[in-house]
């Protein structure tokens, strides 16, 4: 058995807005949680949030989560794309709809760039529905020298919603 408590801990997005996101956001959770070699420790509230870069598209809900791996990054990574796979995610457009989107948005304090793998996740400092969810759970983490709190000090937050405050909504699902 994998001993996860010596693990790293990293941070997940979690986003989507096609069929029953929030029942999706928590079959993810609850997928990553049941291996043996990784650990969902906690799960920021639930959000509602306008679509950010393409406008024209049903809202979204957005999470958080803080997990504890054994798993290295990249092998986290094809764990995040596997499960956006087997849920039957259709990329059709950037920035388009989805039905689960899973980032990998840091990596203990790992800081890499490859053709698979930016951590961490490059555009997550522009946006409010992945810096919100994450200041939930980690307010004073840095990120390209910046704390998540002072980042979200900077972008338009307008509109996002607290879906649901109870942190245990993944296990209800
Ligand atoms: N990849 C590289 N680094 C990473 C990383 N750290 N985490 C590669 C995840 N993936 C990473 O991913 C394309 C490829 O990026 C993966 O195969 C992986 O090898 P993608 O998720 O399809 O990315 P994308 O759509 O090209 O662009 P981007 O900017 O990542 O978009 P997102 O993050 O997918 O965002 N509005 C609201 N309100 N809420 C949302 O959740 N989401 C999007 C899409 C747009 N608007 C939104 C939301
Ligand atoms: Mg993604």
């Amino acid at each position: 058995m994998p001993n996860v408590e010596a693990g790293a801990v990293a941070y997940l997005g979690l986003g989507g807005n096609i069929g029953d996101p929030v029942a999706h956001m928590a079959e993810a959770l609850n997928r990553v949680d049941d291996r043996a070699d990784c650990r969902v420790i906690a799960v920021s509230r639930l959000y509602r949030t306008p679509p950010w870069g393409k406008t024209d598209q049903d809202w979204f809900f957005n999470s958080a989560a803080e997990i504890r791996t054994t798993l290295d990054p990249l092998s986290l990574l094809r764990l995040c794309l596997e499960i956006e796979r087997s849920m039957k995610r259709v990329r059709i457009e950037r920035w388009g709809p989805r039905t689960i989107d899973l980032d990998l948005l840091a990596y203990g304090d790992l800081r890499m760039a490859s053709d698979e793998l930016t951590v961490p996740h490059p555009r997550m400092t522009e946006r409010a529905f992945v810096l919100l969810p994450l200041a939930d759970l980690t307010p004073d983490l840095v990120i390209a020298e910046r704390s998540i709190s002072a980042w979200l000090a900077d972008v338009d937050a307008a509109g996002i919603e607290v879906a649901d405050a109870d942190r245990g909504w993944w296990r209800r699902v």
